[in-house]
């Protein structure tokens, strides 16, 4: 909120200015997906949300090009249509409303068809990359999500792992700072 990812200091990190990015000693790396996946495996922990089993990973790499190239694009300018963080981005609600519509049948249909989670039984990488773009509307705003029961008993399943239910207090907490936000912006 600060501009502290446009800082000298932040831009020797990841020269993109974005987060997320680590410095591990020395070692800098950015791109969330890269992020969770060298964590993992340096501190090999895989079994946890990246198993090794070559089908179950190949499963969890199927996921990232879908969600980074249509599931987060679509989900975050909804996020922006209903919260205009960056007004410069000219964003019509009932537009990405609609695109967001189409990313989550796909999500709802194919991704969740018959599994628990994205990968199958268990919770990965893959889930903690998405549920929490699904939650900055799903807990934010009045988007209908009692469209996609799946995705909504979807949600409601990762935000009983512990970790993830801590990460969305601020989110849950996000309408009240955007009321502060833009009231301070309209002075
Ligand atoms: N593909 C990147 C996307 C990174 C990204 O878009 N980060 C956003 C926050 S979620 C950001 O830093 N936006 C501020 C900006 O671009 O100035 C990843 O998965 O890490």
């Amino acid at each position: 909120m600060k501009g502290e990812h446009k800082s000298p200091e932040f831009l020797e990190v990841n020269p993109l200015g974005q987060i997320p990015a680590i410095d591990d000693g020395g070692f800098k790396l950015w791109e969330s997906e890269a992020i969770m996946k060298y964590l993992i495996n340096s501190r090999k922990a895989g079994e946890m949300y990246y198993p090794t089993d070559i089908q179950s990973r190949a499963a969890i790499d199927r996921y990232f090009p879908w969600h980074h190239q249509v599931l987060r694009p679509a989900l975050a300018k909804l996020f922006l249509a209903y919260y205009p963080v960056f007004p410069q981005y000219k964003l019509d609600l009932e537009t990405c409303k609609k695109a967001a519509e189409g990313a989550l049948k796909v999500f709802e249909e194919t991704y969740l068809k018959d599994n628990k989670y994205i990968a199958g039984d268990i919770l990965t990488i893959a889930d903690l990359s998405v549920v929490n773009e699904i939650t900055q509307t799903y807990l934010t705003t009045d988007f209908d999500y009692t469209k996609f029961p799946k995705v909504k008993d979807y949600v409601d399943r990762c935000l009983q792992n512990p970790v993830i239910l801590e990460v969305n207090k601020p989110v849950k907490a996000f309408p009240e700072l955007a009321a502060k936000l833009f009231a301070k912006k309209d002075e």
